[in-house]
């Protein structure tokens, strides 16, 4: 296949980047911490969006190789900044059931020097119906060294239940086409009421993704939600530099 030759390409000459997404308190607008969100910088066809690429790489071992070089390059990324940030790196259920991955997560934080309490990894409800042995061990043994587990998309899946309950989640992220809706439709506002309560109630971290305006911040503040992500507080965008990041303000 034409695309998983140039991914390969890619890896190898160095075209692909993180950009972040802030993470922010709602109560005082602080930043708490960054989501990397994967980009190919293509020689022609420029800037690409996961979307373009990613479905390439997870049915092969581009998969660990794409994953590997996102974990590294996030932990040290993430090592340069203040020490109160945390960095959320999303990963594929596919790669979390493979074998060396408890190994990559040690190395990846051992290598940077970033403490495993820095790392949040997100994964997506449909990880937990192939909630296979090898995943749970995997989950198991980076949770105990104190890496966290954050619930993407929470709501969208069939299995979001199954999923707090199978693993040691620490963090459910609240999916953006809820969030979208708050203010004006009753039914998004009852289901994010919902989701607020099932999270809390489970002593989870609750973040609120896709705020896109300060009606929704608002909103959300209002009803609960402690920590929030969306354009409202910053687009993705390439890491900014040292400098920028010693101030807490978004
Ligand atoms: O950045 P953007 O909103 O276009 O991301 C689209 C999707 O790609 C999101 O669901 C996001 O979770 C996923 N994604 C972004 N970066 C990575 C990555 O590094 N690894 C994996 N597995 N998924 C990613
Ligand atoms: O599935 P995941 O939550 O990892 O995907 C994050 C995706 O959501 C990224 O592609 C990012 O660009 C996008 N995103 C982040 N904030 C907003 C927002 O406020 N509005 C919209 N429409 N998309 C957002
Ligand atoms: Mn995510
Ligand atoms: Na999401």
């Amino acid at each position: 296949l034409q695309l998983e030759t140039d991914l390969r390409r890619a890896l190898e000459e160095d075209e692909l980047r993180l950009f972040y997404q802030p993470i922010v308190s709602l109560s005082d607008e602080t930043l708490l911490g960054y989501e990397a969100l994967i980009r190919w910088q293509h020689p022609t066809r420029g800037l690409l969006p996961p979307g373009a690429f990613l479905d390439a790489a997870e049915n092969n071992r581009l998969t660990s190789k794409l994953g590997a070089w996102v974990l590294r390059r996030a932990c040290t990324d993430a090592a340069g900044w203040p020490a109160g940030l945390r960095v959320h790196v999303n990963v594929s259920a596919r790669h979390l059931a493979e074998e060396g991955f408890t190994r990559l997560v040690a190395d990846a934080l051992d290598e940077s020097g970033l403490p495993p309490e820095r790392l949040e990894l997100e994964i997506t409800e449909s990880t937990a119906l192939f909630a296979a042995e090898a995943t749970l061990q995997a989950v198991q043994e980076v949770t105990e060294r104190g890496v966290t587990l954050a619930l993407d998309d929470f709501g969208t899946g069939y299995s979001a239940i199954t999923a707090l309950h199978r693993l040691p989640i620490h963090t459910v992220k609240i999916d953006r086409s809820f969030v979208a809706g708050v203010v004006r439709e009753p039914s998004s506002a009852a289901l994010v009421q919902g989701l607020l309560q099932l999270g809390q109630g489970m002593g989870l971290q609750v973040i609120a993704e896709g705020i896109e305006d300060l009606d929704q911040a608002e909103w959300l503040r209002r009803h609960g939600c402690a920590m929030a992500q969306g354009y409202a507080f910053g687009r993705p965008a390439p890491l900014p530099s040292r400098a920028d990041t010693t101030s807490a303000e978004v």
